[in-house]
């Protein structure tokens, strides 16, 4: 009789023991659906058509902030440069006697900064002369005159709207150009995903298939921000991966197609002569809307120099002025539109996805100048 009821109470206790470990799994089930369509609702969906290829497992697609205003809320990150700029020059001419060592001093900060001896020198002769006619010389004077003759040699008025709208039929077409390692696909990156965030589809060309990581850098780029990639195998002819990109972006009706290239070759001619075919063949289809050249602030004269050879073979249409973070040579806006005549028309302030932003000549000014 014991044993029945031993019996009893086991098979009692294994039953609802059973029930307990069914329940659990049942109500984790249940929540699993709620938590990731509560986060990604709008964005998934977008990014299930313009992905449609990729693999199962969706990539979270990230909105990022808007575009507008970027450079004033990463004014922090040309802090060297207005250490070196700003502050220095700002010193010097809040010293008692302005004597020609002073202005000396003054022209060497400024090229220091990567202004460019010639402009270096106009800005002194300027700066020179209203401070003269100024009877009283306070603070705030100086610092309005200084960034006055600044913006000026910036260039308040150069057309710096990017070209990112369809043409009737045609996709705006943009190609990224640079020295190896200035951030050329990053920008892409950053760039696709500006216009994602603004509402815009995007297609990206990894033409760079001088390395097989460069490729995945790009698709990486393009998984996270919701646009499709269009790539071939390491090795592959940089124009047929252009122009089929540019087929694709036709087809699919995207906004805008955005072509990475490389930056090396074996040799610097078969480079030149490698770009200037991709340009050919994408505008067998459609027009080349901006031609992007990519510039390490970090380089100065020498960056320069190699940039001016891309700049001969192709129709450059803008600078993206690339790691303007952490550098104090925030000058180098004006020396590069001075000696490559193209307007700066995007900088970028860091690594993260959002660094990337609208040049804007007075929120750079009062950046370089500082409010101190
Ligand atoms: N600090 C900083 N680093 C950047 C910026 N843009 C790109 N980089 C970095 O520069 C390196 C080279 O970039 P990449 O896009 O691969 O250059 P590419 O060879 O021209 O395509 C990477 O480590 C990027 O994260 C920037 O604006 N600021
Ligand atoms: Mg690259």
């Amino acid at each position: 009789m014991e044993y029945v009821i031993l019996a009893i109470v086991v098979l009692v206790l294994a039953v609802l023991a059973g029930g307990a470990l069914l329940l659990r799994p049942r109500r984790r089930a249940r929540a699993r659906p709620e938590e990731p369509s509560a986060t990604t609702t709008p964005q998934a969906a977008a990014g299930a058509t313009t992905t449609a290829p990729a693999a199962p497992p969706a990539p979270e697609i990230e909105l990022p902030p808007p575009s507008a205003g970027r450079l004033v809320r990463l004014r922090a990150r040309l802090a060297r440069s207005q250490t070196a700029l700003g502050k220095s020059v700002l010193t010097l001419l809040s010293r008692d006697v302005l004597d020609d060592e002073v202005w000396d001093e003054v022209e060497d900060t400024l090229i220091s900064a990567d202004v460019g001896v010639g402009p270096a020198r106009q800005i002194v002769e300027d700066l020179r002369t209203k401070v003269k006619v100024l009877r009283s010389r306070t603070p705030e004077e100086v610092k309005a005159l200084l960034k006055e003759e600044l913006l000026r040699h910036v260039g308040p008025d150069l057309p710096r709207a990017l070209r990112t709208e369809r043409d009737d039929d045609r996709p705006a077409v943009i190609m990224v150009v640079g020295v190896n390692g200035t951030g050329k696909t990053t920008t892409c990156g950053k760039l696709g995903r500006v216009l994602v965030g603004d509402g815009r589809s995007v297609l990206l060309g990894a033409a760079d298939t001088f390395r097989a990581a460069a490729v995945d850098q790009l698709a990486t780029w393009g998984a996270r921000v919701g646009a499709e990639v269009v790539r071939k195998q390491e090795g592959a002819d940089p124009a047929s991966v252009a122009f089929e990109a540019v087929r694709a972006g036709i087809d699919k009706k995207v906004n805008a197609v955005i072509i990475d290239t490389a930056g090396r070759l074996h040799t610097k001619t078969g480079l030149m002569d490698e770009l200037g075919k991709v340009k050919r063949v994408i505008e067998k289809q459609a027009e080349v809307d901006e031609v992007l050249l990519v510039l390490d602030a970090t380089t100065g004269q020498n960056g320069m120099r190699q940039a001016q050879v891309f700049a001969e073979v192709v129709d450059v249409t803008g600078i993206v002025l690339t790691k303007l973070d952490g550098t104090a040579k925030g000058g180098i806006v004006v020396a590069v539109q001075r000696e490559l005549g193209v307007p700066v028309k995007l900088v970028g302030l860091g690594e993260g996805p959002d660094d990337l932003a609208p040049f804007e000549p007075e929120a750079f000014v009062d950046a370089i100048i500082g409010d101190g």
